[in-house]
C-alpha cells in the first residue's frame, strides 16, 4: 500500500478576481467549520498550513482587466509557496478564493513540472483573454493564460513558470461557455466533457478518460475543482452559479477517483461564496468534498 503524501495545504483569502465579494471569506469559514480537524481525523497528513498574502508588487504588465494588479500580486505570492511544496516532495492543495488564483498556482506548478496536465471541473471554461472576456473579472481568464493565448502569461507571475498544452487540458461539467471560448476550444481540440456525457457514460468513466488524456505525456496532474460545477440546488453560494450542474454524489465520486489516482500531483478547490451562501450549505458541501479528495490521495 503507498503511503498518503505530504499536504501542503496553501490558504488564499482572494475574491478580488471574481465580480461579486465574498469567496475570500471561505478559507476561513471553511477552516472555522472543522475541516482541518476532520482531516486529521481522517488521516490525511498536513505536513504544513499557510495563508498566502500577496505583499507590495508593481504588476509586470497592464492590463485592462478589473483588479488586475492584485491577483498577479496574490498569484507570484502563491506561485512561489506552489513551487517551493513540489519542490519539497509535497503536495500542493490550495483553498480559495476565486479562481484567478488557479494562475499563480499553474505558473508554480509550470516551473517544476515541464508537462503539466489540468482537469479543470467548472461550469465554466475561464478560457477568456483580455480582449474576449465580457465581464472584465479575471477569474474567467486563467485557463487561456496557461496555455499562452493571453497578454498576461504564466511567466508574468513566476520566472520558469511554462505553459500548459491544450492536448493535456480536460474539461468537466462546463455548461457555461461564452463564443470565443467556444470558438478555442473547437480549435484547440480541447476535450471537453459536459453534464449530457456525464449523464451517458457515467461520472466514473468521464473521470478514467479525463485522467488518461491529462496524464498523457505528462509528469504529473492538476485537478482545478470550481464549486459551480455542482448544481446551484445543492451549492448555491457561489458568484456565478449556473444550473444543470453535477450531483453532489457525482463530485464526491469524481474527486474519490481523482484522489485515490496516482497521477494527481495537485489540487485547489475555488469559488465558495459565504456571503452567497443559504444556511451553509454550500460550505459544508465543500468540506465534505474536500475531505473525500484529501482523505483518498494515495501517491
Ligand atoms: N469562474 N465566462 C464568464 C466571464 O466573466 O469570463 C464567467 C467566468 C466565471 C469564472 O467561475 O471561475
Ligand atoms: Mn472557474
Ligand atoms: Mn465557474
Ligand atoms: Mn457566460
Amino acid at each position: 500500500m503507498k503511503t498518503p503524501p505530504k499536504i501542503a495545504l496553501l490558504s488564499v483569502p482572494f475574491g478580488l478576481g471574481a465580480g461579486n465579494p465574498g469567496s475570500e471569506l471561505a478559507p476561513r469559514h471553511l477552516l472555522h467549520l472543522g475541516l482541518l480537524q476532520s482531516l486529521q481525523r481522517l488521516g490525511c497528513h498536513i505536513d504544513e498550513q499557510k495563508d498566502i498574502g500577496a505583499g507590495i508588487q508593481i504588476p509586470p504588465i497592464q492590463l485592462p482587466m478589473k483588479h488586475s494588479a492584485e491577483v498577479i500580486a496574490t498569484g507570484t505570492a502563491l506561485a512561489g509557496e506552489v513551487y517551493t511544496a513540489v519542490s519539497a516532495g509535497q503536495f500542493p492543495f490550495v483553498l480559495g478564493g476565486d479562481h484567478s488564483l488557479a494562475m499563480g498556482t499553474l505558473a508554480g506548478l509550470s516551473a517544476y513540472y515541464p508537462r503539466l496536465g489540468v482537469i479543470w471541473i467548472d461550469a465554466h471554461a475561464d478560457m477568456n483573454t483580455e480582449s474576449t472576456s465580457p465581464s472584465g473579472n479575471m477569474h474567467g481568464i486563467p485557463l487561456a493564460v496557461a496555455q499562452g493565448r493571453a497578454q498576461l502569461s504564466l511567466s508574468h507571475l513566476w520566472p520558469g513558470a511554462g505553459i500548459v498544452s491544450p492536448a493535456n487540458i480536460v474539461l468537466i461539467g462546463a455548461r457555461d461557455l461564452d463564443p470565443a471560448e467556444e470558438v478555442l476550444i473547437h480549435s484547440a481540440g480541447i476535450a471537453c466533457f459536459g453534464i449530457a456525457d456525464i449523464r451517458k457514460l457515467g461520472i466514473d468513466t468521464v473521470i478514467a478518460e479525463a485522467i488518461r488524456l491529462a496524464g498523457a505525456n505528462t509528469d504529473g496532474i492538476h485537478l482545478s475543482f470550481d464549486i459551480d460545477s455542482v448544481d446551484p440546488t445543492e451549492a448555491p453560494g457561489t458568484g456565478t452559479p449556473v444550473q444543470g450542474g453535477l450531483t453532489s454524489e457525482e463530485a464526491r465520486n469524481a474527486l474519490r477517483q481523482l484522489g485515490l489516482s496516482a497521477r494527481l500531483t495537485s489540487a485547489e478547490f475555488v469559488e465558495v461564496n459565504p456571503l452567497l451562501d443559504r444556511a451553509d450549505q454550500t460550505a459544508k458541501l465543500a468540506v465534505e468534498l474536500i475531505e473525500v479528495l484529501l482523505s483518498n490521495l494515495r501517491n
